[in-house]
């Protein structure tokens, strides 16, 4: 697999093995020390805090050595590097994961109980960093774990925000109260500032003529200084790194302008500069057309790009660039480093003396581009305009591969139509999902339906002329942190009737569960293993969020950004069906199945549609939880502050899991699979990765309910009525009445008004014409469930059946179909 080509020599002779892991004793020791000598406090004042801090320097020094070693072996072997370029990697709490990966979690259990804390309450006291919005970034998290894992010689490359996504809160009328997320109030041991390994970025000017040579002479400029993340693998021996970027200022300060006692104006240059990678966008596939954000993209693409020649040719003033796309492939994920392409171009060109052609051989097989959406409106079209003005050489680039590329559709004989509805620049924007497509040698989208309708639908035209470029790679998440430190008691599991402890690096191993699910006895400590999941999330929602949930009624989750494709209204709306069934009686007493439904989701802030369903899920929550009728029978709970967190104790302690999109919206999903991998059944519709899940835990052991693609495709063409669906479903006309009609809102009637006609005269997403198939499978849900065991041997079935959802097979793919890599050889 791994990628020989000439031209490598050794530069770093000496290499040095990891450290071997350390005793217990050994380990409280090495954190004694860092409380001395780092926090400066003895072990009677040392706080939780203070311990954490002390814990994760340690494992940080006993990543150290593997770290340089695998640096070394990146830069001196001859297997190429991959480098993922993310304006967003959602990590999660470190500590625990990095212990995992060392191999030092008895050691520190041991330890930091030698030292009076509990070990739980030291994890506890790391702040989650929240430096992405969902998906996306969760994903770019799985994967460089995986590629540790696998030794794969890694970078994440991306931006250290100083606020991650909003902090959500819900005020006394139910509405999400956002506030900033400053998750570096505290010392924050993981990062490390690497002031000497620094970059220019500039922006705006001009550009001019010398000698016979465009010259790019910028405006301002901003220092890129990285911050190093360690990147442990598991059991790999392998530490790669996560560079994100912080901007700092050249100008610190105007002297002159302080003299004058113009005391704001004298901190101007500072606050514009550091202003980059001072909050992350919190939007989730929606556009946003801010100057800001592609300053943002460009900063962290192009200091990363000057990164890697400086990490792969070091100290060398004419390096041989033709050998670039050898040494390391670059990722795009989505959009938002697609300005990576131009920028490539401008430094192979203006900085490198390369010619046009050779620059551009160079910079096609460089790049690759993940598309994560179906939605038109995701895929980023920045103003021409605004490009010229802050990058105005990237700018003469883009619009010479726009014609270079129109030149090579002519001569492909594509047709003048076509052409035009193809081009990068239309003359007063750009279109950054084309220039993907063409600039780099691969397009890939996240699941096979999402592939599939990229070449049908999204990306068609680029799909006819370039057929090669398109493939596939399925998402898939870690078992390390999703299973391993999720859920303990299953993993435990797992490796009994496994016998072995494999599957955490091998999750195909998982099929080994499969006869087991025939054993009456495995089942029933399977379900014992949910049910003691679900007794801790008692204790977790109690202590978080104040509330008091039922543990002997369906854990019902839906959890993910809020989004009408999502169709969080879809859930809800039932929730209200089921609740005016129990209040009229419909139910009888045998026939009721108490459940506990949770829904988690964070709305971007200018998003009314969706804030206010935040507020509808509130306040349906206040008026049934309050209701005496319906005690034990219904609860509805809208979880605040969706983040790693919550999933970790949440996905664990589900029954039933949501996925109900309209099919053919939802690019992937990574939470299906962490609910298919943690023992939930899912009731979902065809969309995204359910399409594969379901193929792969079996149609008999997956709740499917809802129309196809085809059929929403057909309904959009044939004119969609709402209001049809509406006035033919009793449980649906009733739920939305109860909406309309003030029963949530104090009798208010006009508090939902808004939804309300979204759904009865618009309803983009068809969740009316939907609703009904999808009531009618609780019915089916709930008959499983009165079997336990039944429901338990499916829920088995899931985990056993899931393994193709590792992020590990995940980066298999894309080693074998695009990046064309492989581990370090040891
Ligand atoms: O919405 C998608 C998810 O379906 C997908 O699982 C995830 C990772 O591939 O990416 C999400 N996404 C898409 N987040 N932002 C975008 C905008 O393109």
């Amino acid at each position: 697999k791994t990628g020989n080509y000439p031209g490598r020599k050794v530069r770093m002779t000496e290499i040095t093995a990891p450290k071997s892991p350390v005793t217990a004793e050994q380990f409280a020791d090495e954190i004694r020390e860092q409380l001395k000598y780092t926090q400066n406090v003895t072990p009677e004042q040392a706080t939780a805090a203070d311990v954490y801090v002390a814990a994760s320097k340690a494992v940080r020094n006993h990543l150290a050595d593997a770290w340089f070693k695998t640096q070394a072996d990146t830069v001196n072997g001859d297997t190429k590097a991959v480098g993922y370029l993310s304006a967003e990697f959602l990590m999660g709490k470190q500590l625990e994961n990095a212990l995992l990966n060392a191999g030092l979690t008895e050691q520190f259990d041991a330890a930091v109980e030698a030292l009076g804390f509990q070990p739980k309450d030291i994890v506890d006291a790391e702040y989650e960093p929240g430096l992405g919005n969902g998906g996306l970034g969760r994903l770019a998290a799985c994967f460089i774990d995986s590629l540790a894992s696998l030794g794969v010689p890694a970078f994440g490359y991306g931006i250290q925000y100083k606020y991650g996504i909003f902090k959500q809160t819900f005020d006394e009328n139910g509405k999400q109260v956002e506030t900033p997320d400053y998750w570096l109030t505290n010392e924050e041991p993981w990062g490390h500032i690497d002031y000497n390994r620094d970059q220019k970025v500039s922006f705006g000017g001009e550009v001019v003529e010398e000698n016979g040579k465009k010259v790019w002479k910028p405006a301002w400029s901003v220092r890129a200084v990285p911050v190093d993340y360690l990147v442990p693998g598991y059991k790999s021996q392998r530490v790669n790194t996560l560079r994100l970027w912080t901007a700092k200022s050249y100008d610190e300060f105007d002297l002159l302008a302080f003299n004058k006692s113009e005391y704001l104006d004298a901190v101007k240059p500072q606050v514009k500069a550091e202003n980059i990678s001072k909050i992350l966008y919190p939007e989730d596939s929606t556009k946003v057309g801010k100057e800001l954000r592609l300053e943002q993209q460009y900063f962290f693409v192009s200091a990363s790009l000057h990164d890697a020649i400086r990490v792969f040719y070091p100290g060398e003033a004419k390096p041989d660039l033709t050998t670039f796309p050898n040494k390391i492939t670059f990722q795009l994920n989505d959009t938002h480093p697609v300005i990576g392409i131009p920028e490539l171009m401008r430094i192979l060109i203006d900085e490198y003396d390369y010619d046009w052609d050779t620059a551009w051989g160079i910079t096609q097989k460089t790049f690759n581009y993940t598309c994560h959406t179906l939605l038109p409106e995701a895929l980023e079209v920045w103003p021409a305009s605004l490009i010229g003005e802050l990058l105005p050489r990237h700018l003469e680039i883009i619009k010479k591969i726009n014609e270079q590329f129109e030149d090579e559709l002519k001569d492909k004989g594509v047709a003048d139509e076509t052409i035009e509805r193809m081009r990068i620049y239309t003359g007063d924007a750009v279109r950054m999902a084309y220039l993907a497509t063409y600039g780099g040698s691969h397009v890939n989208g996240v699941a096979e339906l999402h592939s599939q309708l990229l070449k049908d639908v999204t990306l068609k035209d680029f799909s006819d002329a370039y057929p090669d470029k398109f493939t596939n790679v399925t998402n898939g998440v870690t078992p390390r942190r999703f299973i391993k430190l999720a859920n303990p008691g299953l993993s435990d599991l797992i490796t009994e009737g496994l016998g072995t402890d494999k599957w955490l690096s091998d999750l195909d191993l998982l099929q080994g569960l499969v006869p087991l699910a025939k054993d009456d006895e495995f089942v029933k400590k399977f379900a014992a293993v949910k049910q003691a999941n679900k007794h801790s999330f008692v204790a977790f929602a109690k202590q978080h969020y104040g509330i008091d949930v039922d543990e002997n009624t369906l854990f019902n989750t839906m959890v993910k950004r809020l989004h009408e494709y999502k169709r969080q209204s879809l859930k809800i709306l039932l929730v209200i069906s089921q609740y005016a069934a129990l209040k009229k009686g419909e139910v009888s007493a045998e026939e009721i199945l108490p459940r506990t439904v949770f829904f988690g989701a964070k709305a971007a802030p200018g998003y009314y549609l969706a804030k206010l369903t935040i507020e509808l899920i509130n306040n349906v929550s206040k008026v049934i939880n309050n209701d005496p009728d319906v005690k034990g029978k219904l609860a509805v709970h809208m979880l605040p502050n969706y983040n790693i967190e919550m999933a970790q104790n949440l996905i664990p302690a589900t029954e039933l899991d949501e996925q109900i999109s309209q099919a053919g919206k939802e690019a992937s999903g990574t939470g299906n699979m962490k609910f298919a991998l943690n023992g939930a059944l899912t009731v979902g519709t065809l969309d995204g990765a359910n399409v594969e899940i379901r193929e792969k835990v079996g149609a008999e052991n997956f709740f499917l309910f809802g129309m196809t693609v085809d059929e929403v495709e057909k309904l959009y063409a044939d004119g969609y009525d709402p209001a049809k669906y509406y006035e033919a479903d009793p449980r649906l006309k009733q739920a939305i009445e109860l909406v309309a009609n003030g029963t949530f809102s104090n009798g208010d009637r006009n508090a939902y008004a808004p939804l309300v006609a979204d759904w009865l005269t618009k309803d983009w997403f068809m969740a009316l014409a939907d609703f009904s198939s999808y009531a009618d499978i609780q019915a089916q849900i709930e008959k499983l469930y009165r079997d336990p065991l039944e429901w338990n041997r499916k829920a088995l079935l899931n985990v056993a059946n899931s393994g193709y959802f590792s992020s590990d097979r995940s980066m298999e793919d894309y080693l074998e179909r695009i990046w064309h890599t492989g581990p370090l050889a040891d």
